[in-house]
């Protein structure tokens, strides 16, 4: 039991036009609360795992009662729901005007509207969920691939915890043992003690530095990657554009310099989300001002690319000067696409694609105007931004890199005080302790009322 004194209620649903809302209540008085919205007596307790129908009330201002909506209650009996308080939901009709009503009408019963994440805090706080599980039912929520919704799942089952509570508990482990050892031995370090314990380090360590290498592939998933199409106008960056997305998108015209905005779109490549943008044309002689401040905008979207798919004409022969450009680009975050293979003599294609391939460059050749080589394309992205299959353990977050990042420092300065002998033994301790605070800080077997007002701030208010 999290001993919370106060009922909460807040809509759970999304707002507007859907064919039902819920309204969640939880805390010691909301089946009162439900009760009185549906204009009833308390349910029994062994209603609890049942669901009733009902006919929401409220009262006017003088007092008289007011029929607002019929729906559904679902009960739950604490420790069995999703607080682990008593819960009861309110399933009315979807319209905004409904689910405002039964709230307001909930809240007038003597619930207070609940803050943004309190539901899943209230979860946290009963011990019904750990803190890496809390945090991924919102990467649960706002993931937009199958492979970002995969991961949080994994997360939400509690790989990343299990993965943290083991290197957390081999950290007490060695932290015990010095602290035994400063008990009764008086600074006497038996001869291999150091040696053993450096060793159980060493290989926390590794499991540590492996933690922090996930942070990548997390990074992608829970943000996205921003993949910007650029090129001279007419390589055909809209075409593509829209190919990619199956859909048109972006105005196709055989007039250069069309396109003088940036566009964006969100775009799945082989399970990572991706913000796509389709951009101006570079070139050197924009048509007026508004050209001119797209290109300039082209160029910081280009130096802010996770990747940037650089477009050329491939039935056109490819100048000197671009031949450079493209030369300059960071290899590292650069597809060259070959575009109009359709239209393009195949060995003037093969020719490009040496040459590119030859200045260590990533190219692939598609049409988008047939759609030829596409699946290839986004695979290629999608390989590019994430050379790594996914992955059985999921990404961490910044959050949780954070931590991973002080507990491996902390691991080794605890590593090189134990070289030390007799003298390193108390530091060496106090650094052990840092490192499992800070892997508790992942879990939440360490917490504080700020470090959870930072996390579940930044849920949605119902969730
Ligand atoms: N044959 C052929 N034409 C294409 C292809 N992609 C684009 N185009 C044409 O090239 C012209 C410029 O295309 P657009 O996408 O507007 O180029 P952007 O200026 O780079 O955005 C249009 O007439 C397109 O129909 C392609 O793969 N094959
Ligand atoms: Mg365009």
């Amino acid at each position: 039991m999290s001993g919370h004194e106060d009922t909460i209620a807040a809509i759970a649903t999304a707002q507007g036009g859907a064919g039902i809302a819920i309204i969640r209540i939880s805390g010691p008085q909301s089946w009162e609360v439900g009760a009185k919205v549906a204009g009833v007596p308390v349910w029994p307790r062994e209603a609890a795992g049942t669901f009733r129908r009902a006919t929401f009330h409220s009262s006017t201002a003088d007092g008289k009662t007011v029929v607002m909506d019929d729906g559904i209650v679902l009960l739950f009996a604490a420790p069995r729901s999703y607080t682990g308080e008593d819960v009861v939901e309110l399933q009315c009709h979807g319209g905004r005007l409904q689910a405002r009503q039964v709230l307001e009408a909930a809240l007038a019963a003597g619930a207070r509207p609940a803050e943004p994440g309190e539901f899943t805090r209230r979860a946290f706080l009963a011990g019904r969920i750990d803190l890496a599980r809390a945090e991924a039912v919102m990467d649960f929520i706002s993931a937009r691939t199958e492979r970002a919704a995969a991961a949080a799942r994994m997360q939400m089952e509690g790989r990343l915890s299990r993965t943290v509570d083991a290197l957390f508990d081999g950290l007490v482990e060695v932290h015990s043992d010095i602290e035994h050892l400063l008990d009764f031995d008086e600074g006497e370090v038996p001869d291999d003690f150091a040696d053993e314990a450096a060793a159980v380090l060493g290989r926390l360590r590794d499991g540590l530095a492996a933690l922090e290498a996930t942070w990548h592939e997390g990074h992608l998933l829970r943000e996205g990657a921003l993949v910007v199409i650029s090129g001279r106008p007419n390589a055909g960056k809209s075409s593509l554009m829209n190919a990619l997305l199956g859909r048109d998108r972006a105005i196709v015209s055989p007039t250069p310099g069309t396109t003088r905005d940036s566009i964006e779109e969100s775009f799945d490549a082989d399970g990572i989300p991706v913000r796509l943008v389709d951009t101006a044309g570079l070139r050197d002689t924009p048509s007026g001002d508004i050209e001119a401040e797209g290109i300039a905008r082209t160029e910081r979207l280009v130096n802010d690319a996770d990747l940037v798919l650089r477009v050329i004409d491939a039935s056109t022969p490819t100048d000197d000067e671009e031949r450079g450009e493209v030369a300059a680009l960071p290899r590292d975050r650069t597809l060259v696409v070959l575009n109009k293979t359709d239209v393009a003599p195949p060995d003037a294609v093969a020719a490009a694609e040496a040459s590119f391939a030859g200045l260590s460059l990533r190219v692939r050749s598609v049409s988008a105007k047939t759609g030829d080589n596409l699946d290839g394309l986004a695979h290629a992205i999608g390989g590019m931004l994430c050379s790594a299959p996914a992955a059985d353990t999921p990404g961490v977050s910044s959050r949780h890199r954070r931590e991973v990042a002080q507990a491996l420092e902390a691991v080794d300065e605890a590593r090189s005080r134990l070289a030390d002998g007799a003298e390193g033994l108390v530091l060496a301790a106090e650094c052990l302790r840092t490192a499992a605070d800070a892997l508790g800080r992942i879990t939440g077997r360490v917490w504080s009322e700020e470090l959870l007002d930072n996390i579940f701030g930044r849920f949605c208010v119902g969730k």
